[in-house]
């Protein structure tokens, strides 16, 4: 089943689900040595939570990066699939970057939106996906044309499989609680990018 053939559910109607729950969901699903680029803050809490793997990427200090980060290293490592991790709020800070996903037809990318309606790391002031937006209508209307809203855990699972093994980009919605994170990242950049690097190879 790819993303296009499911979509019925909207925003509002998928089930509010828990992001350290289907981050571990996520990451059971990698066995390729997939990149995975976390935004800042929770996304990134989150995966380091799950398990430290080289190929995790941890993204500190500027929202919007997660996407334009891996669709980077997708550009560079095409046979490598690439997931990002990035919060509503990140998200519609750099829209942007899903036209550019689109265009460059980045079927080696996978990208995976926490939506808990709030910029909950610095006071959980609202977003605009709470009420008026619907990012996976954004993302189509972007050319993502595989994008669709997670109804529940099991079908989060479904396209994540689907968005691995099919030519993407993808883009996954999941609605999330407002939970604190599990873990904190260590703020450690040098070593992020270090790990990162060898992880994909290209440093010893
Ligand atoms: C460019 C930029 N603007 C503002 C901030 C301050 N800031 C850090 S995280 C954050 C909220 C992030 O919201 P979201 O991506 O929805 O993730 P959540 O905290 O809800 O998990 C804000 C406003 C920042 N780090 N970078």
């Amino acid at each position: 089943m790819t993303p296009t053939q499911t979509g019925a559910v909207g925003a509002h109607n998928a089930k509010v689900m828990n992001r350290f729950d289907l981050t571990k969901r996520l990451v059971s699903q990698l066995s390729h040595e997939e990149a995975v680029v976390a935004g800042i803050g929770n996304a990134n809490f989150d995966l380091w939570a799950s398990g430290q793997r080289p190929q995790n990427f941890y993204m500190l200090g500027s929202m919007g990066l997660a996407i334009p980060i891996a669709l980077g290293v997708a550009i560079a490592q095409p046979h490598r699939h690439v997931v990002a991790l990035e919060g509503d709020g990140s998200l519609l800070m750099q829209l942007g970057c899903l036209a550019t996903v689109a265009m460059r037809v980045a079927k080696n990318l996978t990208i995976v939106v926490w939506d808990n309606g709030i910029y909950q790391i610095t006071g959980s002031q609202s977003t605009a996906s709470a009420t008026t937006a619907d990012l996976v209508t954004i993302a189509r209307g972007a050319g993502i044309s595989n994008s669709a809203w997670a109804a529940d855990e099991e079908e989060f699972e479904r396209l994540i499989a689907s968005a691995l093994k099919d030519g993407g980009p993808s883009l996954i919605a999941a609605r999330i609680d407002h939970k604190p994170p599990v873990g904190t990242t260590d703020r450690d950049p040098v070593q992020i990018r270090e790990r990162f690097m060898r992880g994909l190879g290209v440093k010893r």
